[in-house]
Order: C-alpha cells, then sequence, then structure tokens
C-alpha cells in the first residue's frame, strides 16, 4: 500500500536553498512511505539541474500542478520562506489534500500566520528539530 502512496514534498527553491541538505535528507525518509513526484526540489544542484531541464516557467507550473493533484499528501519545509511553496500549499488545501507543514523554531524566523493560522482536520503544521522527523512522518503515512 505505502508503495502506491504518492508524495509532494516542497521546500524553497528561488525562496534559498540553505536547507537543501535537510530537504534531501526528509525526503530520504519520505521514499520508504510511497513515491516521492518532487525529487529535485531536494537536489543539491538543482540550479544546474533546472538549466539542464530547460523547462519554460509555465512547463515547470503546469508539471507541478499535474503532481499535486496526483499526490496523496503534500509535505511542506517552511522554515525558508518561498512564495512558490506558499501557492503550492493553498492550492492543495482547494484539492483537499493532507497537508503537512514542517517549521523549525530554532532557525530565528517566524511562521506566517496564513501557514499556522490554517490548521484544520487535513492540515497539520510543526514546530520541530530534525531528529523528530521520523515521529511526524510516522504518524501521518504509517
Ligand atoms: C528544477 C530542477 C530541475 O528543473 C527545475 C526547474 N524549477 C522548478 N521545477 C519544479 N518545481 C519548481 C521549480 N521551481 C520551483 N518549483 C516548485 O516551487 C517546487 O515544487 C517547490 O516546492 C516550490 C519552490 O518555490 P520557489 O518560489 O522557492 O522557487
Amino acid at each position: 500500500m505505502s508503495g502506491n502512496r504518492m508524495i509532494y514534498f516542497a521546500g524553497s527553491i528561488t525562496g534559498g536553498r540553505q536547507d537543501a541538505d535537510l530537504y534531501f535528507r526528509i525526503v530520504a525518509q519520505l521514499k520508504s512511505y510511497g513515491t516521492v513526484l518532487t525529487e529535485h526540489v531536494a537536489s543539491p544542484t538543482v540550479e544546474a539541474d533546472e538549466d539542464a531541464a530547460g523547462l519554460t516557467d509555465v512547463q515547470i507550473h503546469d508539471q507541478d500542478m499535474d503532481w499535486l493533484k496526483q499526490c496523496d499528501v503534500l509535505v511542506a519545509e517552511v522554515t525558508q520562506p518561498s512564495l512558490g511553496v506558499g501557492y503550492e500549499i493553498g492550492r492543495a488545501v482547494s484539492l483537499n489534500k493532507l497537508i503537512i507543514c514542517l517549521f523549525r523554531p530554532d532557525s530565528g524566523k517566524k511562521i506566517s500566520a496564513m501557514i499556522s493560522g490554517a490548521v484544520g482536520e487535513n492540515f497539520h503544521v510543526y514546530n520541530y528539530t530534525e531528529d523528530q522527523v521520523p515521529d511526524i512522518l510516522a504518524k501521518h503515512l504509517k
């Protein structure tokens, strides 16, 4: 069953890549729960990948929206603010997807009230440290 689960991982790209290593480690854990549709978000060479992919912005947007529609769950690392990630979260709400947002308070950053205030039955926001990731993912995905 878990092999069929489609997971959309969202993390900052244009917004800043300072957490890219952490995204990679989260995606590695997510792979044990299903297919991660958006592995490129965790790529250490995302800029070179972008150039190589040669996609237009419209193609990127439309592909990501297709994946978002296909997915069963959106996992978003939201510590590094990103317009794209915020947009994906809003679209996922409209699609009634299960949403798990991960925010690290020890970053010194503040999470937008539009994310922390959106909590509901299918919308979860965790203030976390990295050692808690396995338990958070297991709670929702096991
Ligand atoms: C990257 C690697 C290969 O090709 C690329 C082209 N760029 C993007 N490809 C796919 N998704 C993208 C790209 N740029 C942004 N996104 C989506 O927006 C991802 O799903 C991220 O979760 C989110 C990041 O938004 P920004 O505003 O930080 O870029």
